[in-house]
């Protein structure tokens, strides 16, 4: 583990490796430092021993790259990355048909907060949410096979941020925009920004039976931008907070002009409410959605006066609090859900905004927490005594501090400029506390230099001791921007896709493989199994696709071994496509056959001794 060193100036360099080559030059025979013995008890912490399964699965967000990363705690191992909202090769995503469709054309996404689906508080270890702040979706993995089920445009949303944080037992999860649009992204002038542009929050559901998401309706907020959320939890499940920036509602060099007031806002809604709203009609149709305007259909929106340029809010474990970070101001502010919900009820107002009441600061404030030289405070966590960890960027640590005092229990330095952290189980109504992980921006000086640009880090943090403890490191690529961090034993993947009969692409007979022709359109029904391919059992040459020119090809596959961890892929040499069947799996690839001539096809993952006999030809008559 490397040892934290502060940047120092060459001179004091200088110093530190003349001491460092005396030492090496130490006559005596080498003796166990405490320091040795220290980097040996942190090495058995981390070391998971070959056969052996880590504790918690770490799901981490693959920021602009659109994809999942999955990890091993405390191994810090990367076991998987699971695509997303960008097309993989490794796994066919977005080339087979199912998943091409799903992305819709987009080739990137920036995903930024994952949330795992959650039953009366607790992560269940069913589902993944994710949201993409490049092209504006929405995204749900099942966790038994670790693969998206389902993508949703989010309409009347640029970028939705601030999200995904899910309700306790994930009746929602609310995707509020960082960018503000006009609703329908009309064109509008941007002089006509206070008018004309809005915020907008959306309210998603998901069916899981049929594993599918939906829009249940929006709301139309002023035109700032949404930075963070999060949802109440037991007293206050019904409710859930964001931040915002820009209140100022500039137009324009935003780094200057949206730091103006010394104020924005915490909007606190009560999700209950305006669902009964929705019920109950108050709401307009606009572009297909149901919105609600507040300024017009009132109530179950306030806004929270908070230090300027707020970015993370977290909602205490207990449900109690929910405490705002500053970006610009160095404090945390731990506010009351009781008293909110007090000075709601004897309308405790300091005015409104866009119709939107504001509830005045002292009412709902509890206290300002602003450690000495503790700077640029971004997002909190909990451990099980709900003490609080909270991310400081610019001063590059970790901070213990105890929510129900302001008083500080510990730092732990990190390498550098954390953004979120993410304790084990930590968005949950009992966090493990054990673990918690930094995930940092920046990670000069840590691994093995591949240029001028290097990958993000997350290191992992022991809690159990007196103090925090770095432990290991891990490089992510890009980025971190949060993760999920739960109990192994929660999730339970499949080992092989069960037999659907009912699917009328399957093939499960070899006898059964065929081709079938209706004018131009081909469709294969095939198979792939160790170690050949099978599209037409009848034929001649039973692992040949011949099709004319312009033909519309559809190529069913089944995995016909029943066998864990035996894929298969199929890949067309020269025709940019290669998509993958997992054990028992079936998938389609659909394309125009518009290029003539003779085109191998192969399995792309080594699945026996065999695997590279496992080929055919694909033939386009001219
Ligand atoms: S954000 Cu705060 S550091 Cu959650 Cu997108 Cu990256
Ligand atoms: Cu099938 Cu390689």
């Amino acid at each position: 583990m490397k040892k934290w060193i502060p940047p120092v100036s060459g001179l004091l360099t200088g110093l530190l490796a003349a001491t460092v080559f005396f030492a090496d030059f130490s006559p005596s025979t080498p003796a166990v430092t405490a320091e040795d013995s220290k980097n040996k008890s942190n090495a058995e912490k981390v070391y998971v021993p070959f056969g052996e399964k880590d504790e918690y699965y770490l799901m981490a967000s693959g920021g602009h790259s659109g994809q999942m990363f999955i990890y091993g705690v405390p191994s810090m191992r990367h076991i998987r990355t699971v695509p997303v909202f960008t097309p993989d090769p490794a796994t066919g995503y977005g080339y087979d048909k199912h998943s091409k469709e799903m992305l819709g054309g987009f080739t990137w996404g920036d995903l930024h907060h994952p949330a795992l689906s959650e039953t009366n508080g607790d992560y269940d270890g069913k589902y993944l949410f994710a949201t993409d702040v490049g092209n504006s979706r929405a995204a749900v993995l099942n966790l038994e096979t670790f693969t998206t089920k389902d993508i949703i445009n989010v309409p009347n949303t640029s970028g939705p941020h601030c999200a995904a944080f899910v309700t306790e037992n994930t009746e929602y999860m609310f995707l509020p925009t960082r960018f503000a649009v006009p609703i329908g992204h009309e064109y509008a002038s941007l002089d006509d920004y206070s008018e004309q542009y809005r915020g907008v929050m959306s309210a998603v559901t998901f069916d899981q039976e049929k594993e599918k998401m939906d829009i249940a309706y929006q709301v139309a907020l002023p035109p700032w931008s949404y930075d963070l959320s999060d949802a109440g939890k037991k007293s206050s499940a019904d409710w859930a907070v964001m931040t915002t920036y820009n209140t100022e509602e500039a137009t324009t060099n935003l780094e200057i002009n949206a730091s103006q007031a010394d104020r924005d806002f915490i909007v606190l809604f009560n999700w209950r409410e305006l669902e009964k709203k929705i019920a109950d009609g108050q709401y307009d149709e606009v572009t297909g959605q149901k919105m609600i305007f507040p300024e017009k259909h009132k109530g179950g929106i306030y806004l929270v006066p908070v230090a300027k340029s707020p970015h993370g809010v977290d909602v205490t474990p207990d449900g109690k609090h929910f405490i705002a970070s500053g970006k610009l101001a160095p404090a945390m502010t731990v506010f009351s859900f009781e008293k909110a919900i007090e000075a709601i009820e004897n309308q405790d107002f300091a005015g409104e905004r866009n119709g939107i009441p504001i509830i005045k600061y002292e009412s709902v404030m509890e206290r300002e927490v602003n450690p000495e030289n503790a700077l640029g405070p971004l997002h909190t966590q909990f451990d099980e005594e709900g003490m609080a960890y909270t991310t400081m960027f610019i001063s590059s640590e970790i901070l213990k501090w105890n929510p129900a005092t302001g008083e500080t229990l510990d730092r732990v330095p990190v390498q550098y400029s954390p953004g979120h952290s993410v304790a084990a189980e930590g968005d949950t109504v009992a966090p493990d506390g054990k673990y918690i992980i930094a995930l940092n921006k920046i990670a000069k000086d840590s691994y093995l230099s591949v240029g001028p640009s290097h990958p993000e880090s997350m290191q992992l943090i022991d809690l159990s001791g007196d103090k925090m403890e770095v432990i290991q490191s891990a490089p992510v690529n890009p980025e971190p921007h949060y993760a999920q961090m739960i109990k192994a034993d929660k999730v339970k993947t499949i080992s092989v896709y069960d037999k659907d009969e009912t699917n009328k692409d399957a093939v499960y007979k070899q006898e059964d493989a065929k081709i079938v022709r209706k004018g131009n359109e081909v469709h294969v029904y095939g198979i792939a199994m160790r170690s050949k391919f099978i599209f037409d059992a009848k034929a001649e040459r039973p692992d040949v696709i011949e099709v004319n020119k312009g033909d519309k090809v559809y190529i069913h596959l089944t995995n016909i071994d029943f066998d864990q961890d035996i894929t298969h892929g199929f890949a067309i040499n020269g025709y940019d496509l290669n998509i993958e069947v997992q054990p028992g799996q079936v998938n389609t690839v659909e394309f125009t056959a518009d290029k003539a001539g003779t085109f191998p096809l192969y399995c792309t993952n080594f699945c026996s001794a065999l695997h590279q006999e496992m080929t055919g030809y694909f033939l386009v008559k001219p």
